[in-house]
């Protein structure tokens, strides 16, 4: 069983801490469903060997659920929800980031090593991006 601290909490915008089972070989870190995976699974991809001064992101998704884990390295996530900005540094395989639909995103500052695991609870979608700022800033403000 994880005992997960909260670090950020908001409507879109869930930071927490994973408990690690650690013993004298190294660490494990296990994420259950029900516990901090509120979705089905039907995706998972990850992101690495980010070029150096190279950003990603810059989209939003009308549904779909993520949750973000630096297995490796790090990465800055700058997240903006339609009222605010927030920035989130993932550093430690031991935090992830949980974005809900509705919320802009961009990742900056990859260290060379970082690999980002992403979950999803849903496939591949091209039509759920909106990968505009301004057309972002106008469908959230219709849809909350
Ligand atoms: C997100 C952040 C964290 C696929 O074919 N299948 C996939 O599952 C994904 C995620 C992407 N692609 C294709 C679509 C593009 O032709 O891979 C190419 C790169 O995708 P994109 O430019 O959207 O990658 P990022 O790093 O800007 O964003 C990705 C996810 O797309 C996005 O949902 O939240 O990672």
């Amino acid at each position: 069983m994880n005992g997960i601290k909260i670090i950020i909490c908001k409507e879109k915008i869930i930071v927490k801490k994973l408990n690690i089972i650690g013993d004298n070989r190294g660490n494990l870190i296990s994420i259950e469903k029900n516990e901090i995976l509120d979705f089905d699974i039907k995706r998972i991809y990850y992101l690495f060997g980010t070029k150096e001064n190279v950003s990603r992101g810059f989209h939003a998704h009308k549904k779909l659920n993520q949750i973000l884990i630096a297995v490796s390295g790090s990465v800055e996530i700058k997240m903006y929800d339609g009222n605010e900005w927030s920035t989130f540094i993932l550093s430690s395989p031991d935090q992830y980031i949980k974005i809900g639909p509705g919320c802009w995103r961009e990742m900056h500052n990859f260290s060379p090593d970082c690999v980002l695991l992403v979950i999803a609870d849903y496939e591949y979608d091209e039509n759920d991006y909106i990968r505009n700022f301004e057309e972002f800033k106008k469908y959230v403000s219709k849809n909350t």
